[in-house]
Formats: C-alpha cells, structure tokens, sequence
C-alpha cells in the first residue's frame, strides 16, 4: 500500500518509524510519503491559512497550496490511478474497525491534514470531483488538526495489511474484530503474583472449558463497558457460569 499525507506538521509522522509500522515500511510492505503544505506556499511567509470569507473567528486553510500539493501527489510518475483521499474530520464519518478493514484493501490513500477551523470547501469539492474523497473523523470530541487522527488509523489500517503483523491468529480474536466483543482479560507467568491468582481455568489444559470462559468474560466486560455493542442475541442472555468469579 501506498500512503501520502500533506500536512503543516511533517514531524508528526516521524513515528511511523517505529515499532511494526517502521519494520512493514523497511519491509516494503507499505511506502509512505510525508508532504509538507508549506512546501507549495510561495509566498515570503509560506502562508496556508486565511480569514474566513463572510466573517467570523479562527482561520480558514486557503485552496491553493492544497491544490497543488494534492496535485503532486495525484499526478506523480506512476501515480494510482484511483486514489482514495481522507481528510481527518471531527465532521466526518466515524472510523471503525470495519472501514479499518476496508481501507486496508486499498492501494494508494492519501491523508489530508486539516488545521485551524479547516480547509476551503472547494478542495473537498475539487477533488471530490477528481477521485474518490472520505471525510472522516475518529470520535466525538476535537483535536488541533488531522495529524494524531492520521496516525491513529494508518496504525489501525496497516496492521491488517497481510505480513505486517506477525501472527495473523492475534487479529482475529482481538477487540472489535471476530464476534464484536471486546477482547477476554488475558494473562501469563506467574500462576501466582501479589497474592492475586491467574483464573483456575486458564491452568485446567481443558481448551474447551477455556474457551467458554473466554467467551462468557468477552460477553460480560462488553455487557458492563460497551453494551451498545452487544449482538441482539446477547442482550438477553442469562450470565455465564463464571462471570462472577
Ligand atoms: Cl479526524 N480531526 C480533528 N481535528 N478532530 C477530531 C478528529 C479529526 N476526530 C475526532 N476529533
């Protein structure tokens, strides 16, 4: 996959050398081009930002070093040639594990990072008109700009692209993925730690009773925490066996 994201702050995606993005990105993996706004501001100041049209507070991001910069992006040598843009938004759709899922099939996104109090509409507009465009937000309350939000979900979208994580088998039964439960409580060594036991069942070798534990506490920690993400079949159910222990 193919990831560029223009922002004012390149610095920010400095982390994405880290850790397993920083291995799939060495690994060929994923390819990643961070693109300074700036870059296509000419004049003294390098300004991307203006008041806004009718009046009002705050700044508006001015179209035109938006314009060229996407272009660059969007008319590279060898560019894709159906991109899919998102630009991070406390206005757009929510970003869930399922469009995680989704965007992780893509081929090319293109990340563009709003500040102020966001970019002129005839970017959206423009572009909208020349590729596929996302507005997409990653909860309900506001950041500074689109860069936390970018990296948040290129982590969310990277590590479902095949080979990035190691094992395959740990995304299937994580949080939010196979059945919509959030994940069991999970354990290791010692058996035993400040007087505080690792549950019985985990030490019993009986797979099929711990599966069953591992269940009735996804159901449980879903039903205390996240009931809105509890199946219908669920919201009845009487509590397992275990789930006071
Ligand atoms: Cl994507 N951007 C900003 N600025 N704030 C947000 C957001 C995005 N998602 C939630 N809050």
């Amino acid at each position: 996959m193919r990831i560029d994201i223009v922002s004012i702050f390149p610095g920010y995606f400095d982390v994405l050398e880290l850790s397993l993005l920083g291995k799939a990105k060495q690994r060929g993996l994923i390819e990643v081009g961070v693109h300074d706004l700036r870059d296509a501001a000419h004049d003294r100041h390098r300004t991307v930002d203006d008041t806004p049209t009718g009046g009002g507070a705050g700044m508006v991001m001015k179209p035109e070093p938006w314009g060229e910069a996407l272009d660059g992006i969007l008319e590279a040598e060898g560019a894709d040639p159906d991109p899919l843009i998102i630009f991070p938004s406390p206005a757009g759709e929510v970003f869930t594990q399922r469009m995680a899922r989704e965007l992780a099939g893509e081929r090319h996104l293109v990340f563009g990072c709003g500040r102020y109090e966001g970019i002129d509409q005839r970017v959206f507009e423009e572009y909208g008109s020349r590729a596929r465009v996302k507005l997409v937000s990653i909860g309900d309350y506001v950041l500074n700009g689109g860069e936390v939000a970018t990296i948040a979900m290129i982590e969310a979208i990277a590590r479902l692209i095949p080979g990035v994580v190691g094992n395959p088998e740990s995304l299937v039964e994580e949080s939010h993925e196979e059945d919509g439960l959030l994940e069991y409580p999970s354990y290791t060594k010692p058996a035993e730690w400040r007087g505080r036991a690792v549950p019985p069942v985990l030490l019993s070798g009986n797979h099929a009773a711990i599966a069953e534990w591992r269940r009735e506490q996804s159901i449980e920690r879903t039903r205390a925490g996240r009931p809105e993400l509890l199946p219908r079949e669920l919201r009845g159910e009487a509590r397992g066996r275990h789930a006071a222990e």
